[in-house]
């Protein structure tokens, strides 16, 4: 199959073509695309290199699937581009997401939603993913009333510019460039992205929006509040749940225990927890701290980690794209 990976330079990018090579996806010609400073160099892909190509270049060579991670804007122009010649897009930016005409996936909950004619996917926000993973098997049993989440972001949500500026900072280096608005190391900024009129960020609304459409579930209401902190291996999410049913907690525990993609980490006596240090470089979502909320009825405490960059985006990219093969849609 002719793969284009849009953004092919970027952080998630860079994931992407790891975990197609990790996962054996069938690439027969491989097109990395990337802004108009990089064409003419090359990525390197299972020890190849290949020369970057501009956007119109590589619709012109008529790829079956692209992996989009090049932010909104890029993806709202050149997206249906390539949808109109063909191609399957799976986009990662927040362009699509709330769009009722378009698909919002996490295979491990609503792949089956997906049928030939949806050429533009989108791939939902980091923060949301590792949420979805812990929450719809639980709604499915419980039946999910409330949920307030409060989050503890990598500065890999924010890109390559934003490591940068944690590395400079930890170096000492008083010129660092900044990407955020205060230092990030040695803090926690109660802000990612934008504010709206509201006085949320923009990483506030698509938690609180995103869940309900790849549910499938408008009944339940969610409130959160996302925070950057000076972490790198992933997203931590402390999630407060309260559910229509009653539940026992040994039951709760056995149903993420045989959740696919979840793994449960939770041996608080030995010191077991979730933590982004040890989620780096995993397609696993990690629950843990899995507790009854004493304060009312029906609610759950947990501890959500998972890797932004893996299962967060380029590992929930490329399982749309083994979905659609699998199905033969592609
Ligand atoms: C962050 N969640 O950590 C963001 C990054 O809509 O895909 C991904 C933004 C998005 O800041």
């Amino acid at each position: 199959m002719k793969v284009a990976v849009v953004g092919a330079t970027g952080m998630v990018g860079q994931i992407m073509l790891k975990v197609l090579s990790e996962r054996k996806f069938p690439i027969s010609e491989l097109i990395p695309v990337a802004s108009e400073k990089s064409v003419g160099k090359a990525v390197t892909y299972e020890g190849a290199a290949y020369p970057i190509v501009s956007m119109k270049d590589a619709i012109e060579k008529r790829p079956q699937l692209a992996l989009f991670s090049a932010g909104g804007e890029t993806s709202l122009q050149w997206a249906p581009q390539f949808a109109e010649h063909g191609t399957f897009v799976v986009d990662n930016s927040s362009a699509w997401r709330m769009d009722p005409s378009k698909k919002l996936v996490v295979p491990e909950i609503n792949a089956q939603v997906l049928q030939s004619e949806d050429k533009i996917i989108a791939n939902p926000n980091c923060s949301t993913i590792q949420l979805v993973m812990v929450l719809h098997p639980l709604n499915q049993v419980y039946n999910i009333k409330r949920v307030v989440v409060s989050t503890y972001q990598s500065v890999t949500g924010t890109g390559k510019a934003a490591v940068d500026q944690l590395n400079s900072e930890i170096a000492g280096d008083a010129s660092a460039q900044k990407v955020y608005p205060y230092e990030i190391f040695k803090n926690a900024l109660p802000q990612c992205d934008v504010f709206d009129e509201m006085d949320y960020t923009k990483e506030e609304l698509k938690l609180m929006r995103e869940p309900k459409k790849i549910m499938g579930d408008n009944t339940f209401s969610l409130t959160a509040t996302a925070v950057r902190v000076p972490v790198q291996g992933g997203h931590s999410e402390s999630v407060n749940i309260e559910f229509e049913n009653e539940f026992d907690l040994k039951d709760v525990v056995d149903l993420l225990r045989n959740t696919p993609g979840v793994e449960v980490m939770d041996d608080v006596k030995n010191k077991i927890y979730p933590m982004p240090l040890y989620s780096e470089g995993k397609d696993e979502v990690f629950v843990g701290r899995i507790r009854r909320d004493p304060s009312q009825p029906n609610t759950l405490n947990l501890w959500i980690v998972a890797d932004n960059l893996r299962k967060g985006a380029a590992t929930n990219a490329v399982q749309i794209a083994e979905y659609l093969l699998s199905k033969n849609l592609i």
